[in-house]
Formats: C-alpha cells, sequence, structure tokens
C-alpha cells in the first residue's frame, strides 16, 4: 500500500442559506435563489475537486460542539432529516451519508496517543449538524464519497484560544498522520464562515439581495486582511493572529476548524485559491482551496 496524503484543503463554510437557495430535492422549502457570488464560488470549488483524484472527505464543523474531547462519527451509514435550530424555515434536509469509520478511528487512535481526549460517537440515533451537512452538500452534492466527521471541542470558550489552537494543532498533526498511514487520499474541509457577526432580524423575504451586506467595515476589513493571508501563503500569520481574529471578528474559526486545517496540511506556505466570497446574513463568507496535490510538483 502506498502513502496516503492529504490532496486539497478547502475552506467551505455552511450558512444553510446556500442550500436553500440551490433549492436541492433533499431540502423541503423552496426559494427563489440568492447568494449567488458564493453559490458560484462553490461551482468553481467542485470544478476544480472534479480534476482531483481522492477518496475520502475529512469535515470539521463548529455545529458539532462537544466539551469533553474530540468526537469522531463511528457509525457506517448516518441518515435522518437536519432541521436547522434557528432557520427552520430554510433547512429542513433529508441526509444520507456513508462514513470512513476505518480512517475516523485511525485518526482517533493517533489523537489518543498523542494524548488528546477523543471518542468515537456510536449512538445510532445521532443527529448529524446542519454545518456538516451544508458544507458537505455543497461540495459535492452528489454524495457519492465516504466522510469522516470530526467534531468541534470547545476549548476556546472553555478554556482559551491558546487552548484551542494548541489542541487544533496536535489534531491536525494527527489527522496527517493518520491519512498518510492509511494510503487514502483525501480532501479535508474547514466548515466555517470568518467574521461571524450577524443580522439579529430576518426579511420577508429571506433572498432578498437588496438587503446583504457585511455587518460593519470592521468585519469587512478582518475578512480581507485573512483571505490576503490565505492567497499570500501565510499561514503561520493566520495561526498567529487566530486569538486576535476570533475575538474582534466573532470569528466562527473559534470552533478550531481553521486552526486544524492548516495545521494537518503543516502550516503551509503555498498560496491558496479564492472561490468566491459573500456575505450572509452579515456575516462573511469565503470559499478557498489549498491544492496539495499540486505542491509536490513545484
Ligand atoms: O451557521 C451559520 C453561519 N455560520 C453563518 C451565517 C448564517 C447562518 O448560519
Ligand atoms: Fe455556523
Amino acid at each position: 500500500m502506498g502513502k496516503g496524503s492529504i490532496v486539497a484543503g478547502c475552506l467551505a463554510p455552511h450558512p444553510p442559506h446556500l442550500v436553500y437557495a440551490e433549492n436541492p430535492p433533499q431540502n423541503e422549502p423552496v426559494s427563489e435563489g440568492g447568494w449567488e457570488q458564493l453559490r458560484w464560488g462553490y461551482e468553481s470549488l467542485r470544478a476544480s475537486l472534479e480534476k482531483v483524484d481522492y477518496d475520502v472527505l475529512v469535515i470539521l464543523s463548529p455545529h458539532w460542539q462537544t466539551y469533553v474531547g474530540t468526537h469522531f462519527i463511528g457509525l457506517e451509514h448516518c441518515a435522518s432529516k437536519s432541521v436547522d435550530p434557528v432557520f427552520p424555515n430554510l433547512f429542513r434536509f433529508d441526509y444520507d451519508m456513508n462514513v470512513d469509520v476505518e480512517l475516523s478511528r485511525a485518526i482517533h487512535d493517533e489523537a489518543q496517543s498523542a494524548g488528546m481526549a477523543v471518542k468515537m460517537m456510536e449512538n445510532p440515533d445521532f443527529r448529524v449538524d446542519y454545518g456538516t451537512i451544508v458544507s458537505l452538500h455543497m461540495t459535492r452534492p452528489a454524495w457519492d464519497k465516504p466522510v469522516v466527521v470530526i467534531s468541534s471541542n470547545r476549548g476556546m470558550s472553555y478554556y482559551s484560544s491558546e487552548v484551542m489552537q494548541e489542541m487544533m494543532a496536535e489534531l491536525g498533526r494527527a489527522t496527517a498522520k493518520a491519512i498518510e498511514a492509511s494510503g487514502k487520499k483525501c480532501v479535508l474541509i474547514a466548515s466555517n464562515s470568518l467574521s461571524h457577526r450577524h443580522f439579529t432580524t430576518e426579511n420577508d423575504v429571506p433572498e432578498d439581495m437588496s438587503k446583504e451586506h457585511i455587518e460593519s467595515h470592521a468585519m469587512h476589513l478582518w475578512d480581507m486582511r485573512i483571505i490576503e493571508l490565505m492567497r499570500a501563503g501565510k499561514s503561520q500569520q493566520i495561526l498567529d493572529e487566530m486569538p486576535e481574529f476570533c475575538e474582534q471578528a466573532i470569528s466562527e474559526a473559534d470552533g478550531g476548524a481553521f486552526s486544524w486545517i492548516l495545521n494537518a496540511m503543516g502550516v503551509p506556505d503555498h498560496p491558496a485559491i479564492l472561490h468566491g466570497y459573500g456575505t450572509i446574513i452579515g456575516t462573511g463568507n469565503a470559499i478557498m482551496e489549498w491544492p496539495c496535490h499540486r505542491w509536490g510538483e513545484q
């Protein structure tokens, strides 16, 4: 068996508005569209990933929150209806996914050997969070690849941003090590928005784009700064600025996904590709790709 590898990393945000606007058959509510710039960004990411050979999608979502350790779905098959607790009017989605439990367990075991608190989630009634579902659907709507789903240990809210960063660095290294030993080619997904200050009221027509804009100038400046750092390959600087970013932009990177993916890719100094940027109820969302499969060729 050859060595496994991370063939691409993606920042793939998960506001349920994106699925609502796409009108896939799995989602009950029907829309007139909206958030096209972001949806075209996802189209561009999908076209780029079409050219990449991979076996598994590995995702970490801030909406599966665990306070005692990092958890991994340990069920071969998960299917149910997911209803967004905040936006039940937009997202009532029938999901059906296959899990690569072998790889989940391998990452779990690696993380455990590194001293982390971890758990395989084997409750058959477990409902997968909407963040995981939206990012997976927008990245690969065919749902034809197995997935590994990792929880967001709330190290930042329970301890501090520094503790969250340390834990995600460890989890990132464990993820990379387990993938290498597995012989599998993996696409990693960090499912989070950038700035995360949002509006507190909803318009009568949620997809009315005349009402959509960034929540404040300060949030715009943070989003642009982080995007430029990703485009410049300055991953270490992003990690260094993560505590301020999380605090000042109330960033959803507080869930650890962004720090995890950068560490899993070895804190790359290669540039990321920007596929799209847009706001959703005032939050900032970037769709990015780190094309790791190309880096060996350079
Ligand atoms: O989960 C989300 C989000 N992160 C951003 C905006 C809107 C809704 O849901
Ligand atoms: Fe979210």
